[in-house]
């Protein structure tokens, strides 16, 4: 029979995938999208254009995570039989300028989602997507038993969110699990999270748009994976008879300064040339290096990482570089989905 599916935060760079992913399994997908003053569903609109048209199976519906009622009707009336909950304010600098948003977006939030299904009684399996963030400062290796440091209000909201999820599968027994993800990339990432910045300004120096790149801490280390593969994985978690939580990750390590040096390799260039540094980028507390062990998912899941950090930073460069050559020849038109 064909599954409905319930995705909150369907118009960013998971829920986007993830969309796709369970299109192409035959599911019903239902997904949240935000009022917006502009177009926000770009991201959509990719999937849209990869079929050909609209996706028959898509439906998108004006929710807000900060709205309980909108949340709770959408859960009573769609009845999906799994949740994905990827909305998120899910900038981790920003969660500085906007700690109490952050809370409830990010935090709060996902209690107004777990409410929902005890009250409407539905049938259900839910997947939180919590994040490596939660680690902070706890050194690397990170696994499943690995302490929570977070060191924003992200971090703290994501912790509130985790334990949330376990909460509620140990005391009304809810299929709840939680991906514990580290960072993971692609093409369809934000523009101001530090791997797009880059590969889309070496882009725009290379095709002669841009100056310079701008980015503050350069010695981050980050354990960098493919956005496409990380979906597959929220989606295996659904799949199993027991809900669990799991960290995925590559396990592979580069610091920022290694991804720009990478990224401008790419297209010829000497990164120095073009790089500065500012301290209006870095943030109150850094988190200095996170790298996953995801041993336990490659056991109970079957999942691995497939895509190395050389073919993700020439990826998304090459990608970038074709936008701008759309940009540039007028090839980027914008349509409501
Ligand atoms: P993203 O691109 O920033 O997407 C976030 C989504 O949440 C967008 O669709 C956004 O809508 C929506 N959203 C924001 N505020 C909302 C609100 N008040 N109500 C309803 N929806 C709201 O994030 P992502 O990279 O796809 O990540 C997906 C989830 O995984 C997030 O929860 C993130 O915190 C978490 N995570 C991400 C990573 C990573 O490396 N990407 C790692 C670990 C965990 P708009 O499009 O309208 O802004
Ligand atoms: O920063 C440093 C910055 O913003 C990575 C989110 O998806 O992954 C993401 O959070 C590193 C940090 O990602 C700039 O200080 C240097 O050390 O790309 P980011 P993040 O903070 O790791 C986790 C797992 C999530 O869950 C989050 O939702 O890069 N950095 N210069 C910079 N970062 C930014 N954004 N901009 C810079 O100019």
């Amino acid at each position: 029979m064909m599954k409905t599916a319930l995705i909150t935060g369907t118009t960013g760079q998971d829920g986007s995938y993830l969309v796709e992913l369970l299109l192409s399994k035959g599911y019903e997908v239902h997904g949240t999208k935000r009022r917006s003053s502009s177009f926000n569903t770009s991201r959509l609109e990719e999937v849209a254009r990869a079929e050909g048209h609209r996706p028959d199976g898509l439906s998108l519906h004006y929710a807000d995570l900060s709205d309980a009622s909108s949340i709770t009707n959408l859960v009573r009336d769609i009845q999906p039989d799994e949740i994905y909950n990827l909305g998120a304010q899910s900038h981790v600098a920003v969660s500085f300028d906007i700690p109490e948003y952050t809370a409830d977006v990010t935090g709060a939030a996902t209690i107004r989602l777990l409410e929902a299904i005890r009250a409407s009684g539905v049938d259900t399996r839910f997947y939180q997507a919590s994040s490596s963030e939660m680690f902070g400062s706890t050194p690397p290796p990170q696994n499943e038993a690995t302490p929570f440091h977070p060191r924003s209000p992200y971090g703290c909201a994501k912790v509130f969110s985790y334990w949330s999820t376990i909460n509620y599968r140990e005391a009304y027994g809810l299929h709840a699990s939680n991906g514990i993800l580290f960072n993971h990339e692609s093409s369809r990432r934000g523009e101001t999270f530090v791997t797009r910045k880059i590969t889309r300004a070496v882009a725009r120096i290379a095709e002669g748009v841009q100056n310079k790149l701008v980015l503050g801490n350069l010695d981050a280390v980050r354990d960098w994976g493919y956005a496409p593969e990380y979906v597959e994985a929220m989606w295996m978690m659904l799949q199993q008879d027991q809900p669990d939580d799991y960290v995925i990750a590559t396990g592979e390590a580069h610091s920022v300064r290694e991804f720009v040096q990478a990224a401008f390799e790419r297209v010829n260039l000497d990164w120095e040339r073009y790089t500065e540094t500012d301290s209006r980028y870095e943030r109150p507390a850094e988190v200095d290096a996170l790298i996953g062990d995801y041993s336990k998912a490659k056991r109970q899941l079957g999942w691995s990482p497939t895509t190395t950090f050389t073919g993700l930073v020439h990826r998304m460069v090459d990608d970038d570089v074709q936008a701008v050559r759309d940009e540039k020849a007028g090839r980027n038109v914008r349509v409501e989905l």
